[in-house]
């Protein structure tokens, strides 16, 4: 990709929340919850409608993101699995271009090191929170602990918002762009909320009234725990504006510092939730509840404002993105392709999108090994040895009916599973063997120059 010589490439702020529905929020329809910060991103900037997560739990869902690679390729299966050495990495890219990298939050890719990813500024709120709630006397930060189910996973927490952990997050978060004001600076945020438990400090906890939120019809109604569900969801949404809060707080100091024109701003999150829905908790699942994403991008003057694209993305066209957008050289091995075609309606995004979940032999069905391709009308999540689902997802989009074994359906389930099975052929990582680490050896270095660039 041409540079352009001495400019000075835009500042990029990348929020991620934790575990957040893409139907709870004003932007993306809902009209109970109150989410008048994230609305005024998507007023700003561009919003995507059918952006999936490749992989819709923590840890493997943000590898997606900073290396913009499949499971397949960056390996990591689960939760405290470290990224391998050669992967490419975001921040590292854009640090190549010249940029300051900082993280704020609770980092989810291991190992959880700033400098092995590439960032100059490190702030893990595991290290850091404790410590600063501690000083405003709050010491039980966790109050839910040692229960068992979701179901009873819900409630206040006593001490006030302004020390709850978002509030650190915003917080820091402000610190930090004034020491990397001067830019090119690339700032990740790492919100953990609103992942259940489902608990939010006052007023949030009482901010929505459980028979007015909406609750959709994959949720039966017949459930025991019905009127639990909708308490749960009552504070869910409680969760999500306490978040919209602090991240009101992040755009109005961007504002106040005069870095609004000069900086892209991308709200997303890493995955769902299921809250009952399907008759299912937390994530792992593949239906749109956990995998799809809202995916907020802005930048005034280079994207639409306002505008809502219905085509289809995935996670992994983020990071290449945001490199097409600096300027800067995507690295070897990066297999999502960026959105910015889209952006400027000249592209009107993938035929499919895929989706990966599982690990091990778990006996539960949530956990169950599965892997998703979606098309704008089909999704098939193709379980082995369980019940595979088959929904057209044009028609049903609250993924009611399932069509799997209808007869009348034969030919695209046939389609899909034949494009599941090329998407695992090409989705391997092609670039180098991770027994090979850059930068161990000159050895090393020699050898994979070779392997990489043999005919040169
Ligand atoms: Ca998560």
């Amino acid at each position: 990709m041409a540079r352009t010589a001495g400019s000075k490439p835009p500042n990029i702020i990348v929020y991620i929340t934790d575990e957040q529905r893409c139907d709870c929020m004003g932007a993306y329809g809902n009209e109970v919850i109150q989410t008048p910060n994230m609305d005024r991103l998507a007023a700003r900037g561009t919003r995507f409608n059918n952006l999936f997560s490749q992989f819709p739990l923590c840890g493997p869902s943000r590898a997606c993101f900073i290396t913009g690679q499949y499971p397949q390729a960056h390996n990591v299966y689960f939760n405290g699995v470290p990224l391998q050495a050669h992967s490419p990495r975001l921040p590292r890219a854009l640090q190549a271009r010249g940029y300051r990298t900082a993280q704020v939050g609770l980092y989810n890719v291991e190992p959880r090191e700033g400098h092995y990813h590439g960032f100059d500024i490190f702030r893990h709120q595991e290290r850091e929170y404790p410590k600063w709630a501690a000083e405003r006397g709050v010491t039980d930060i966790y109050p839910y602990g040692g229960r068992k189910r979701p179901a009873d996973y819900y409630g206040k927490v006593d001490y006030p918002a302004e020390y709850h952990a978002a509030s650190w997050v915003a917080e820091t978060a402000m610190e930090v762009l004034d020491q990397v004001r001067d830019g090119p600076f690339f700032l990740e945020i790492n919100e953990r909320y609103p992942h259940l438990p489902y608990v939010a400090p006052p007023p949030y906890d009482t901010m929505y009234d459980p028979e007015e939120v909406p609750i959709a019809p994959s949720v039966r109604r017949d459930r025991e725990d019905f009127q639990a569900i909708r308490e749960m969801h009552a504070i869910y949404y409680g969760m999500i504006s306490l978040v919209d809060h602090n991240f009101g707080r992040i755009l109005d100091k961007v504002e106040d510092l005069g870095l609004l024109e000069n900086t892209i701003i991308v709200f997303t999150t890493d995955h769902g939730d299921m809250l009952g829905h399907h008759d299912l908790w937390s994530k792992w699942a593949l239906y749109d509840d956990d995998a799809r994403l809202p995916f907020i991008i802005s930048h005034p003057g280079h994207v639409p404002a306002g505008t809502v694209l219905d085509g289809l993305a995935e996670q992994i066209d983020m990071m290449p993105t945001l490199l097409e957008m600096a300027d800067a050289e995507i690295p070897r091995g990066v297999q999502g392709t960026s959105l910015v075609p889209m952006i400027n309606g000249q592209s009107v995004g993938k035929d499919a999108v895929f989706a990966y979940q599982g690990y091990g032999e778990y006996p539960d069905r949530i956990r169950k090994r599965r892997q998703m391709v979606r098309t704008r009308e089909w999704k098939l999540i193709h379980m082995p040895g369980a019940e595979s689902l088959l929904f057209n997802v044009a028609e049903d989009p609250c993924e009611m009916h399932n069509r799997h074994d209808d007869p009348a359906c034969a030919e695209v389930l046939k389609t899909l599973k034949d494009r599941l099975l090329r998407w695992n052929l090409e989705a391997v990582d092609t670039t180098i063997p991770s027994l090979f680490i850059p930068g161990e050896s000159e050895e090393a270095k020699a050898w994979i120059r070779h392997y990489l660039d043999p005919v040169c």
